[in-house]
């Protein structure tokens, strides 16, 4: 029955957001480098350990003025983690609300992604490169159903114990030895690299760091600063791959981390490395360091930091904008950050959300827990005037969260095709799932 997926569409037509002239079509045509780092979160960014930076070439990187880059960024993934995240940058949809929707839907939803978008659109080859088994998160089957042509998984990778750690091949290595496969990728190509490194607990052979960590109470803390430095070495390298193929000069580089590394009960250790004066650590405190990097770099871009609040459901719309596709045939949650009409309003999977001016924890009236933002402030007496404006926000949070869960879990995307798109056929990709 079409009634849901009527639902579904008047949303997306009521939240449109219309392009920013300065912006759209900026990308056309380029190759879209993803750089996904793993774990990897905002207050790294100019942070120094020890008088030394942790992380200096991505902070030359964000200040860049050929980086359009983002202080108000959120992770906004729920159990499903790294793929949640995926599944927002590809499709502008969220996660579901327990488990992954990659693991419990990937293998026979229909998806209008990223990959199939701009494959139909300028012709764009796709590839996802990643040093871990292809069937982690459901990834070997999600991403046939995305469109993806190649997916380059540690069956491709040097597999030896020395070059591995944790979840899959060093980032160094893996950057260094995806370069034979991208090389002979179809430009312009749309691709995704996704690095494990940076991953609790944040292990790292000796030999390949020499950074000094600090030295608090807890060692995940104290280690997150190790392998988020090798992280960067490793990402300088890439860019440096780049520089000298000449494939800088046509690419778009967008640098995003995918969640959290350290957790809500690590947070009281890294607070003694960030604010060491402060007395008390909150629920507020814990939502602002959901913040993580969106980085989007192109030589000739106008950059800037810019301040808008929004998040991952974003990334999509903002970056088709940049590549001059129009998105307004395309069911999307999320809306460009470039676009003067971006509504602010950033949604976490457990229904809490920020806003420009406040964190609110919790749900609706009674029960919510309203921050001030500028003072970090539980606001105890609200005004009829505030109360009615966050519920308003609280409402149309919700309602995307619900709306998109029915989209997910009742694979409405199957009785909707765009104009102008054909459905993904998944059985045109071969890459190996028998291998893992
Ligand atoms: C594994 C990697 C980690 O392949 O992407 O996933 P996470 O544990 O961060 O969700
Ligand atoms: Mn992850």
């Amino acid at each position: 029955d079409g009634t849901d997926i009527n639902e579904v569409l008047n949303y997306n037509s009521s939240h449109q957001a219309a392009p920013n002239a300065a912006y759209f079509g900026k990308a056309q045509g380029k190759n879209v480098i993803i750089i996904h780092l793993e774990s990897f979160q905002q207050f790294l960014l100019d942070f120094k350990v020890n008088g030394q930076e942790v992380t200096p070439f991505l902070n030359q990187l964000y200040h860049d003025q050929n980086s359009l880059s983002f202080s108000n960024f959120f992770h906004q993934v729920g159990q499903g983690k790294t793929s949640d995240a995926e599944n927002m940058l590809e499709n502008s949809v969220f996660g579901l609300p327990q488990g992954s929707a990659f693991t419990s839907l990937g293998t026979d939803n229909t998806f209008q992604a990223a990959p199939a978008i701009l494959q139909q659109t300028d012709g764009y080859s796709s590839a996802v490169f990643h040093g871990n088994v292809g069937s982690f998160w459901n990834r070997n089957h999600t991403y046939k159903n995305l469109g993806y042509d190649y997916f380059f998984d540690s069956s491709y990778f040097n597999s030896s114990a020395d070059a591995n750690i944790g979840y899959g091949l060093k980032d160094k290595l893996f950057f260094a030895e995806s370069v034979k496969y991208l090389e002979r990728l179809q430009q312009p190509f749309y691709t995704k690299f996704i690095t494990v490194t940076n991953h609790f607990p944040f292990d790292l052979a000796k030999a390949d760091t020499d950074f000094e960590v600090p030295d608090t109470a807890n060692s995940s803390v104290n280690n997150y600063f190790q392998t988020a430095h090798y992280l960067d070495q490793a990402v300088e390298e890439f860019f440096d791959y780049l520089d000298r193929s000449g494939l800088a000069k046509n690419s778009l580089v967008m640098l995003y981390g995918d969640h959290y590394g350290l957790s809500n009960t690590d947070n009281k250790a890294l607070a003694t490395l960030l604010d060491p004066d402060k007395e008390e650590w909150t629920a507020f405190d814990n939502a602002q360091l959901q913040r993580v990097p969106l980085i989007i770099h192109m030589p000739g871009l106008k950059g800037g930091i810019k301040d808008t609040y929004g998040g991952e459901i974003d990334v999509l719309p903002t970056l088709l904008h940049l590549l001059g596709v129009k998105t307004t045939n395309y069911i999307q949650f999320g809306q460009d950050l470039l676009s003067k009409d971006h509504q602010q309003i950033v949604a976490f999977r457990n229904n809490n959300f920020i806003t420009k001016q406040y964190t609110v924890l919790g749900g609706k009236g009674a029960k919510s827990s309203v921050y001030d933002n500028a003072t970090g402030q539980l606001l105890t007496e609200l005004t009829d005037t505030q109360t009615k404006a966050i519920d308003q926000d609280q409402d149309k949070v919700d309602q995307a969260l619900s709306l998109s869960d029915s989209l997910n879990y009742k694979n409405l995307l199957r009785f909707y095709t765009p104009t102008g798109f054909r459905p993904v056929d998944p059985t045109k990709f071969d890459y190996l799932d028998e291998i893992n």
